[in-house]
């Protein structure tokens, strides 16, 4: 078994019903160490890099509409990075099948997801599904100092008159 890392998203659905706490409970059933958490806007872009595999699905643009937050009005999603021995296999376990009818009763997505009458899984979280998946949306949601060790390799770079906010 190998020390992996793996990326959870709440998504908008999750937020809405204020099932944050309960699916932060469910998630540490397995025992991992949290990495990196944030709250995060998902742009357009940032939606479709993370589905890009799915891009020639007929539910993309639902899928696109729904993790941006636009079909639940509430424009967030809570991203999570845990660590551990075998984490993508522990959490994808409870989390549970990808369709919420089709998922374990008591796994998060069967206990709190749902599918829409437009045939959407609205399945509360996302979970990685491999290693190269996780280390691809790791890098993807989060910057290297947004998480509390360097997961993967960094380099240092300079970067001249980038315009940055501040506090005023
Ligand atoms: P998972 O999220 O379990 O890794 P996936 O990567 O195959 O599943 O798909 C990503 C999301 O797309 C999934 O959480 C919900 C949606 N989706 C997948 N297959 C679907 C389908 N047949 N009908 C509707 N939505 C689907
Ligand atoms: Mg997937």
């Amino acid at each position: 078994m190998a020390i992996e890392q793996t990326l959870i998203l709440v998504k908008p659905d999750g937020l809405i019903k204020s099932l944050t706490g309960n699916v932060i409970s469910r998630l540490s059933e397995a025992k991992l160490t949290i990495m990196g958490a944030k709250v995060v806007r998902v742009s357009r872009e940032l939606a479709i890099k993370h589905y890009e595999h799915l891009q020639d699905k007929p539910f993309f643009e639902e899928l696109i509409q729904y993790i941006m937050g636009d079909v639940h009005k509430t424009y967030r999603v809570l991203a999570l990075v845990y660590q551990g021995e075998d984490a993508i296999t522990k959490i994808r376990d409870v989390v549970g099948h990808t369709d919420p009818e089709q998922a374990n009763p008591v796994s998060i997505r069967g206990a709190y997801g749902r599918v829409t009458r437009a045939g959407v899984f609205e399945n509360v979280v996302h979970a990685s599904s491999s290693a190269e998946d996780a280390e691809k949306e790791i890098k993807l949601w989060f910057m290297p100092e947004e998480i509390v060790e360097d997961l993967y390799p960094v380099k240092e770079i300079t970067i001249n008159e980038v315009k940055k906010l501040v506090w005023a």
